[in-house]
C-alpha cells in the first residue's frame, strides 16, 4: 500500500522489489526502552547485524507525521536523542500522522508499518503482554492484539517477568497465535533463559520457522507468530536478582499510581538502576541475538 503518508527508504524500496530479505525493528525500544546513548548505538549494530546476516535492516518509526520504513543513521540518532518522541501504538497512529508529530512505534505499530511497507518479518527485545494485576487493571498490550490480526512473524526474547507470563500465553492462545521455541521448550523470560512455562512447539532450524510462516500465510490464516529466541547463556541474568528487582520496580510503579503507556518505560528504567546496568547489558545483547535469527529467517523465507 503505498500513499503519501507511508514512506519507504530507497535501499528498502529496492530491496522488496527484488525480493530481498528484509527485517523491521522497532523505535520504541529506541526512544523509550533504553538510555542515550546505548539506546543509539545498540540501534546501529542491530541494523549491522542484519546486513551481515544477507537482510537488509528497516528501522520503522514516525517523523513528522510520515511513517517510515527504513530510518536513516540521523534519523535513528534524533529519535534516540530527543526528549518528548510520543511512544505509538496502534491507537495513536491517527493523531501522530494528522498532528504532523514524530513518534516511536511499539511492537504493535511497527507491525502494522511493516506490513503496509510489505515486510514480513520484525526483530524486537520483549513484546509487551497481560501485565501482573490485569485482572483488576485490564492492561493488555496492544501488541497481542496485532499478533492475531497483522500479517508480521516477530523475533523476541521472550516477555519479561513485569509482565504475566502464564496470562501472556492464555491470551496468545484464544487469538490463534502460534508461539515457537528456537531450539528450547521453554518460554524464555527475557533477561533468563527460560520460565516454568512452555512453548506451543520448539523448533531447531530457522528453516522450518521460515517454512511455518510461509505456510500460515499461504493458507490465508492472518495474524503473526512469535518466535521466542532465548538471550545467550553468557549474557543471562542471575534469576534471584532479576526477579527481586522487578519485584521492587512493579512495587514502586503501583505505590506511584503509574499505569497505562507509561508502565513499560517506567519499569525498564528501574529495572536498569536496581541492577546498576546489568540488565542494560543483557537487553542489548539479547537484541543482537534477535536480530540474528531474524535475519537468518528472513533469508530462509525467500529462498
Ligand atoms: N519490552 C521491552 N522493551 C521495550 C518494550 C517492551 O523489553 O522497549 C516496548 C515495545 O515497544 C513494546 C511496548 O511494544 O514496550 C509495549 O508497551 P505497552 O505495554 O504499553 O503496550
Ligand atoms: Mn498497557
Amino acid at each position: 500500500m503505498m500513499n503519501n503518508i507511508v514512506k519507504l527508504s530507497k535501499e528498502v524500496k529496492e530491496a522488496l522489489r527484488e525480493n530481498k530479505p528484509v527485517v523491521a525493528l522497532e523505535s520504541t525500544i529506541i526512544s523509550h526502552g533504553m538510555p542515550y546513548p546505548q539506546n543509539v548505538e545498540t540501534a546501529l549494530n542491530v541494523e549491522r547485524i542484519i546486513r551481515e546476516n544477507g537482510a537488509i535492516p528497516a528501522t520503522i518509526g514516525i517523523i513528522n507525521g510520515k511513517l517510515i520504513a527504513g530510518l536513516t543513521e540521523e534519523e535513528i540518532d534524533y529519535m534516540g536523542k530527543t526528549k518528548g518522541i510520543l511512544k505509538v501504538s496502534r491507537r495513536d497512529i491517527p493523531y501522530v500522522c494528522a498532528m504532523k508529530k514524530d513518534g516511536a512505534t511499539t511492537v504493535a505499530s511497527t507491525m502494522i508499518i511493516a506490513e503496509m511497507a510489505g515486510i514480513k518479518i520484525f526483530a524486537t527485545g520483549g513484546i509487551g503482554g497481560v501485565h501482573r494485576g490485569a485482572e483488576t487493571t485490564m492492561d493488555i498490550s496492544a501488541d497481542l492484539e496485532e499478533l492475531a490480526q497483522t500479517n508480521v512473524a516477530v523475533v523476541c526474547a521472550g516477555a519479561k517477568s513485569i509482565l504475566d507470563l502464564g496470562l501472556t500465553l492464555e491470551y496468545l492462545e484464544t487469538k490463534g497465535v502460534l508461539v515457537l521455541g528456537y531450539q528450547t521448550n521453554k518460554l524464555p523470560a527475557f533477561y533468563t533463559r527460560s520460565s516454568e512455562f512452555d512453548v506451543d512447539y520448539r523448533i531447531d532450524s530457522p528453516k522450518e520457522i521460515a517454512d511455518i510462516i510461509n505456510i500460515k500465510w499461504d493458507l490465508n490464516l492472518k495474524g503473526g507468530i512469535l518466535i521466542a529466541n532465548p538471550i545467550p547463556k553468557e549474557y543471562s541474568m542471575d534469576e534471584e536478582l532479576i526477579n527481586k528487582s522487578i519485584e521492587q520496580a512493579v512495587n514502586e510503579a503501583n505505590q506511584k499510581g503509574i499505569k497505562g503507556k507509561a508502565l513499560t518505560p517506567f519499569l525498564l528504567s528501574k529495572i536498569k538502576d536496581v541492577t546498576e546496568g546489568k540488565s542494560l547489558e543483557s537487553n542489548i545483547q539479547l537484541v543482537y541475538n534477535n536480530a540474528l535469527l531474524a535475519a537468518k529467517i528472513a533469508v530462509e523465507m525467500n529462498r
